[in-house]
């Protein structure tokens, strides 16, 4: 009796050291998945100098919106229906939108309401009344501080960041851009990592870090808002650094399967051109249909957008951009609205035809379908009548972690059976292909890295011209 009790305990020890191991969100993390689509506003005298990196020599004056209204930036983002809002509060030239006492290159040297003006706290004001999430950038690098290159630097660093968490209320992410160039001297900083992440684990333990190897989220490898059709949510880090130190574009894009750290893809892309405002640029704002592509490609792949729209030299998001973003949101409503898995029957089906019913079109994600039996099991939506569908939705259940490795989807109508073979899932996985009839689809599992939990399996007919180049 003792050598079962004794067996069973070491048993229950190594299942938990198993579970143990498998890397998953944290609830901050889980709650930035959701967040899904947000703003980013490349801000600063690169604004009125119509540079792109600032030389960091160039005057305060310069920094002098007209009209400065951040809560005209709110209700854009509202009306995009973006979560929140991440802004440069200081980029590669050094200047800081707020007042900071530890840089002389700041709005306060500005001529902008006279030097009393603090952008950080006008915007986290209308955030926070508007209902949206506020997000700091802060670069490292800083082309303007006479202690860059200099082990003073890190304390300069550490010290604004404490201004930052101190003064403007829950800083939600924190951005640290990887750029590492030379500064006023001529010099190179070595940056203290480790001090600048211990730093906001002591000041801010929610706020979720951005950086190209997180540590919560990491840049997804391009500037053009791509994730990888394969796309997993964790990723090594050992051995590797933000900035140079990154590995390499395509495994950022996709992250690596066995990672050991819970550390998932954000896509960075502006909705121009450059990061920054640029008059010539109005006319090249992204459509509203690139934007939608784009969401497909980043959202729809299990990531977020973080999406840039800088405000102009007035201080105000363009009238350009705000007209796309709010055509982009009608898009998404439209075409999202009406989720045919609604009218279907869902059950599991195995290879013995026990069928069970599967909660995965009761437009509850916390409820799922586990399925135990890899390659055995599918996925079955039965239609009461033949349904013109071409995009199918999946959520993984990923709190539990990431598990779908290859799977399939199959239209089946009479006797024609047809299958697109996919690979991972993760947060959100947005499937289209050219329109077809269906009586049945199936969603059939090949490899997993062990038991699967499908919280949702939505299906629409979306508008053919949204779908770059059909899959058939
Ligand atoms: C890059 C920067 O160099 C660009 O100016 C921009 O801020 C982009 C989001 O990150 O690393």
């Amino acid at each position: 009796m003792k050598k079962i009790f004794a067996t069973a305990c070491s048993l229950i020890f190594c299942l938990q050291l198993i579970t143990a191991q498998i890397p998953v969100p944290t609830p901050q993390q889980l709650q930035w998945h959701d967040m899904e689509f947000y703003l980013f506003t490349h801000f600063g005298p690169n604004t009125f100098t119509d540079l792109e990196w600032g030389k960091g020599t160039e005057k305060e004056e310069v920094f002098n919106p007209t009209n400065l209204d951040c809560r005209q930036w709110c209700r854009v983002a509202k009306a995009a229906g973006a979560k929140g809002i991440i802004i440069t509060a200081k980029h590669h030239d050094g200047f800081c939108l707020w007042p900071s006492k530890y840089s002389s290159h700041t709005v306060r040297e500005s001529k902008w309401k006279n030097g009393k003006g603090d952008v950080l706290k006008e915007l986290s004001a209308a955030c926070k009344e508007y209902g949206l999430k506020f997000g700091v950038y802060i670069s490292p690098w800083d082309r303007n501080h006479p202690d860059y290159g200099t082990e003073k630097y890190n304390e300069v660093f550490v010290n604004m960041m404490t201004e930052l968490f101190t003064n403007y209320g829950h800083i939600w992410e924190l951005w640290w851009d990887g750029a590492n160039g030379e500064g006023p001297n001529g010099k190179k900083q070595v940056y203290d990592w480790d001090r600048f992440k211990k730093t906001v684990k002591k000041l801010s333990p929610t706020t979720v870090i951005f950086s190209d190897i997180g540590p919560h989220i990491r840049w997804v490898g391009n500037e053009s808002g791509i994730a990888g059709e394969t796309n997993w949510n964790t990723l090594d880090t050992a051995g590797f650094s933000a900035g140079l130190g990154a590995p390499a574009s395509d495994t950022l894009n996709s992250g690596n399967i066995n990672g050991k750290n819970w550390i998932p893809a954000e896509c960075d892309v502006s909705i121009r051109p450059g990061w920054f405002y640029h008059k010539e640029e109005d006319s090249k704002v992204k459509t509203p249909e690139q934007l939608f592509e784009l969401y497909l490609k980043s959202v729809g792949r299990g990531a977020t957008l973080l999406l840039n729209v800088p405000p102009d030299r007035r201080g105000l998001l363009n009238e350009n951009d705000s007209a796309a973003l709010v055509r982009f949101k009608n898009l998404r409503i439209k075409n999202f609205k009406i989720n045919l898995s609604l009218n279907a029957v869902a059950t599991i089906t195995s290879v013995n035809l026990i069928k069970r019913k599967a909660l995965v079109n009761d437009k509850n994600p916390t409820t799922f379908v586990e399925i135990k039996d890899i390659g055995k099991e599918k996925i079955q939506l039965h239609f009461n009548k033949p349904t013109n569908v071409n995009c199918v939705v999946l959520k993984e259940l990923i709190k539990d972690g990431q598990s779908v490795k290859k799977f399939y989807i199959e239209i089946k109508r009479k006797d024609k059976k047809e299958r697109f073979m996919q690979t991972t899932i993760g947060h959100k996985r947005i499937i289209t292909f050219a329109a077809r009839e269906a009586d049945d689809i199936f969603i059939g599992f090949e490899e997993s890295k062990r038991s699967i939990k499908i919280a949702e399996v939505e299906t629409y007919l979306i508008d053919e011209q949204l779908i770059e180049k059909p899959k058939n």
